[in-house]
Order: structure tokens, then sequence, then C-alpha cells
């Protein structure tokens, strides 16, 4: 897979720009009344991952290399966007490059910051940028099927069943639900899956002023059910990403009364709902981070650190990462009978550290 590429919306002034600086310590420059014209910053995150550090330890390892995704900050949402006309190409564009979406939903109360409809309604806003979506994925459904006449008119087979399953996919969109619930997307066409935006995995973040606003995150974990919510003080944190200084960080972060910043739980939120899970290689020279499918076995995360380990793959030394630490070094672990070898069918579990032998 190649770097993940995870899209920010939400509606215009929620903090989508805020957030993202927050997560990438980018220092975008925000615009107080943004205008909905399209623009798309481009930014990458590093995943922390606390699991690094102890390893590092036992392998006199030099360097950490955390995993990364690619943030894109998506501006140009507007509410009745989807109904007048469609969102713009470009921003439909933007979005559907995505591998998924972190919604944005404005929690924070302050009144030199315009909300569209004056006030702050967190589940009310989030429903309407989801509308919005699935406005977009209709309209798509709806050329592709005009597309297809000619064909189902001629008689031709596939057209007319794929068109039937246009059909009950717009009906279920209809009904309320989105291209994830859609009982057969796996049988839609590729090309279709990777355009349709309620098909995306999604989360929410809710940008919280300072206090947290229990009430505004609340009522937004209501709206979003079984979608991941995850409370971020955007302005507090974007503002925190600027400091360079570990104590000054800590000392500005406990006045809140936060221990760290929000991009970790953002991140294993993100990862979790795109069902990857963690493994680790390490070595004198680093300890890597890399992200992989929930279910991907040895060769396929051995493709993922090279092609060539792939190719030549023999087999793995496999150890819970957790194991080897608390073993000391991996002389002690294979003392203790706790590096296994395993051959290309292993299904690597996350926090696996993995040592692949291979031919050139
Ligand atoms: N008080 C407060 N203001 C915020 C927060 N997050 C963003 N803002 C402000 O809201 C305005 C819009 O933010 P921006 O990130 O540009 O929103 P975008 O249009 O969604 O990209 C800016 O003036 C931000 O400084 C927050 O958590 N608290
Ligand atoms: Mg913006």
């Amino acid at each position: 897979m190649a770097s993940l590429e995870i899209g920010i919306i939400g509606l215009p002034n929620c903090g989508k720009t805020t957030i993202f600086n927050a997560l990438t310590g980018a220092g975008v420059v925000v615009q107080p009344y943004a205008a909905t014209e399209v623009s798309v910053n481009t930014g990458i995150a590093q995943v922390p991952d606390e699991r690094m550090a102890p390893l590092a330890t036992v392998e006199d390892s030099q360097k950490l290399v955390p995993p990364t995704v690619q943030l894109v900050d998506v501006a140009g949402l507007q509410r009745g966007g989807g109904r007048d006309g469609g969102l713009s190409g470009e921003f439909l564009q933007a979005l559907r490059a995505a591998d998924a979406l972190i919604h944005v939903v404005r929690t924070f109360e302050d009144d030199a910051v315009f909300h569209v409809d004056g006030r702050i309604d967190p589940a009310e806003d989030a429903e309407g940028v989801d509308l919005e979506l699935l406005f977009a994925d209709g309209m798509l459904i709806s050329k592709r099927t005009e597309r297809l006449q000619r064909a189902v008119q001629v008689g031709q087979k596939d057209a007319k069943a794929e068109a039937d399953l246009l059909a009950e996919l717009a009906a279920h969109l209809d009904g309320g639900g989105t291209a994830r619930t859609f009982a057969k997307k796996d049988d839609l066409p590729a090309e279709v899956q990777l355009e349709l935006l309620t098909l995306k995995p999604m989360m929410y973040v809710a940008n919280t002023s300072e206090s947290g606003d229990p009430d505004g995150v609340a009522a937004l974990k209501t709206y979003a059910g079984d979608a991941e919510v995850v409370a971020v003080a955007g302005r507090f944190e974007a503002e925190l990403a600027e400091i360079e200084d570990p104590e000054e960080r800590a000392m500005f972060l406990a006045e809140i009364g936060q221990e760290e910043p929000s991009a970790p739980r953002v991140a294993a939120a993100a990862f979790r709902m795109l069902e990857l899970i963690t493994f680790f290689t390490a070595g004198p020279k680093d300890v890597w981070a890399w992200t992989i499918r929930k279910g991907s076995n040895a060769v396929e995360a051995g493709g993922k650190i090279h092609t060539d380990i792939a190719r030549g793959f023999i087999r793995a030394e496999v150890i819970n990462w957790k194991d080897l630490v608390d073993a000391g070094s991996r002389a002690e672990a294979t003392k203790l009978g706790q590096l296994r070898v395993e051959g290309k069918e292993y299904i690597v579990q996350d926090g696996d550290v993995l040592n692949v032998r291979f031919n050139v």
C-alpha cells in the first residue's frame, strides 16, 4: 500500500485547517472568515507509537522511523452544493483520491468565529455535511446509470445487471443509508467503489475549545453511532504543534489537563477505521514501524518492507514486542523460547517484531 491518504472535510470555519496544522505541525495560515474557494493543503503526519522507544533500547537502535499518513485539508464543501448543480469537480477529485475521511465538526463556542447558521449544533452540522456526500454519490450513480442506458436498451446483459445494482444502491441511499452499509457494495465495479464518497471509511473529530465541550462531544457521539469520534482542542493543539521545547510543550499541555497531544489518538482511531495494524523491524541501525491491513500474511508484510523480501521470502522470525522488551534481548528471548519461526502463511499480529529471511 502506498502512503495512506486521509482527506479532512467539514463545514467552512469548523477548523479543518487548524486540525490539519495540529496533526501535521505544518503551520498553514488559517483564514478567519474563510472563503469557500477550493484549496488543498497536503502534509505528512507522523504517527507516534509508544512501543518503539523501548524496542530501540533493547536493540540499541540509533533511530526511530514511525509510520506516516498523508493528510489532505480539503476546503470547498458548501451545504446545498450537492443540490444546486453539484460540488465542484476539483473538490470531488481531491476527496475521491482519499483512502478515508476525517470529518471535522465544530463544538467550540467563539463569537469571533463566524458560523454559517449562527449557532453551534454539532449533530446537525455533521448531518448537513454527510448529506452533501450522499448527494454527491447520488449524482454519480445517476450519471453512470444514464451512460449505461444505451447498452441496456440494446440488451447488453452486463449493463443491465449494473444498472439494476445501481438502482438498488440509489434506493438504499434515498432511504438514508450510506454506500458503506449497502449489502452488495462488493459487487459494484471497482471504479465506482473508488468514487463513492460514502463508501470511504469516515471518522469524526470534534473540534473543541480548551474546556473539552462535553455536551457538544456527547451530541456528536450520539449522532455518529458506531463511527469513531475523537475530541481535539484544535486551536490549542495547533499552537502546541509550534512549540519545539519538550518541557514547554508538557507545561502547555498540562494547562488543559492533557498528557499528550491528540495526534496519536486520532491516528489510532484512523488505523482502527482502516483496519490497519502495525508491525516492527528492529536492529542496531533503526526501529521501523510498518502499517499493513489486518489479516495480511508474512509475505505481504515482507513486501511492505521491500518487494525483494516478498519475492525471496524463506521464513520470518517473530516475537511480540512486549516479550522482547521484557526479555531484555533477542538472545534472552530465544532462550525463553519466545522467538518463533513462521512461514509464508503466518498472519501477522499487531505488535509483532519481524525478522524476515529471504533469498536475493
Ligand atoms: N476558539 C476557537 N477557534 C478556533 C478553533 N479552531 C479553529 N478556530 C478558529 O476558527 C477559524 C476557522 O478555522 P479554520 O481552521 O480556518 O477552519 P476551516 O475553514 O474549516 O479550515 C479560525 O479563525 C480559527 O482560528 C478552536 O478550537 N477554538
Ligand atoms: Mg481551511
